[in-house]
């Protein structure tokens, strides 16, 4: 498993880099402003998050009479971390007979390699995971999800290709009850005709386990690629709104410069980073610590 550092190692070497240089060794001048601004900008943090970093950095050095850009640098990394809010611990324990977990997000975010490395997580916290294939539009997504499954040791609940997802979660939920499984999660499709269909059906989907489970789903988690920056944060507007996100995946974070992002989807959509994702292997994957985070985009250690 890459270690953070390495994941974020595209992201600092890039731009953050560059905002260390900045708030290097010398007085703040009105320069420092604008380009500590335009490589926030540069680096995906987005124009509504770079602003609101600013109007505070810029409060806090009045107030604290900072006149060096290196003790600036020390306050932009607070700030960066009060932003990304505190941890939201796992939990991987569940008084519940049958929790659920519902996976969202556009296709090819990192949905079903996500569900099969929280699997594999929640399985070595001693439980019992079923999962549902409900991305039915597409059969290799189904295979896809099987394979992860069988390597895993984990049973897969899954129709025939193009068959009625709502189907398919309700036989998920019957399996999960008769094999006392103690934990379901659900993988779901990331496209269909229309924006407006997949959001349908994912409340569909989202109605069949209300029906079936006390206050199911319990976690609805977003996935999102990293690599797509700011594209990302309206698509991820869309998922949120038609189906209550409770919490992100973000995936991809390593190889993208991009990491920055991390910071507009907090901030924007006001949904916590629960995960990261840093690479392929059904271990790559992390739970978030916005202080690590941010130390790790940058080089200094203080
Ligand atoms: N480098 C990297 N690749 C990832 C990560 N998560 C997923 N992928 C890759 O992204 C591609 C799409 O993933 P998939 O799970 O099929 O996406 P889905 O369509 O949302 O289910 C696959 O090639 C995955 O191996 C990650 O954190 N890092
Ligand atoms: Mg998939």
């Amino acid at each position: 498993m890459p270690s953070l550092r390495e994941t974020l190692a595209r992201t600092r070497n890039s731009i953050f880099g560059r905002i260390q240089t900045v708030l290097g060794q010398a007085d703040i001048t009105t320069e420092t402003w604008d380009d500590l601004e335009a490589l926030l900008l540069q680096a995906d943090v987005g124009a509504p998050t770079t602003e609101k970093l600013l109007v505070s950095l810029r409060k806090r050095a009045t107030d604290e009479g900072i006149i060096q850009a290196a003790a600036l640098r020390k306050v932009l990394k607070e700030e960066l971390v009060t932003l990304l809010g505190g941890v939201t611990l796992a939990h991987y324990t569940s008084d519940r007979v049958l929790e659920v977990i519902m996976v969202v997000g556009v296709n090819g975010s990192g949905k079903t390699t996500s569900i099969a490395k929280l699997s594999s997580l929640y399985v070595r916290h001693g439980r019992k995971v079923l999962l549902a294939a409900a991305d039915t539009f597409r059969a290799a997504a189904i295979d896809q999800l099987q394979v992860w499954g069988e390597r895993g040791g984990i049973p897969v609940i899954a129709g025939k290709p193009n068959s009625d997802p709502g189907a398919v979660v309700y036989d998920a939920v019957q399996a999960a009850f008769n094999r006392k499984a103690d934990l379901l999660i659900v993988d779901t499709a990331g496209r269909l005709h229309t924006k407006h269909n997949l959001m349908q059906e994912l409340k569909k989907l989202r109605n069949v386990l209300s029906r079936s489970v006390h206050d199911a789903p319990h976690q609805t988690l977003l996935v999102i690629d990293a690599t797509n920056g700011q594209n990302a944060i309206s698509q991820a507007k869309g998922f949120a709104e038609a189906v209550g996100v409770t919490g992100v995946i973000l995936t991809k974070l390593d190889g993208t410069p991009k990491g920055g992002v991390t910071f507009a989807i907090v901030n924007e959509l006001g949904i916590p980073i629960s995960y990261i994702g840093t690479g392929e292997k059904v271990g790559d994957l992390q739970e978030f610590d916005p202080k690590q985070f941010v130390d790790n985009l940058f080089d200094d250690k203080e």
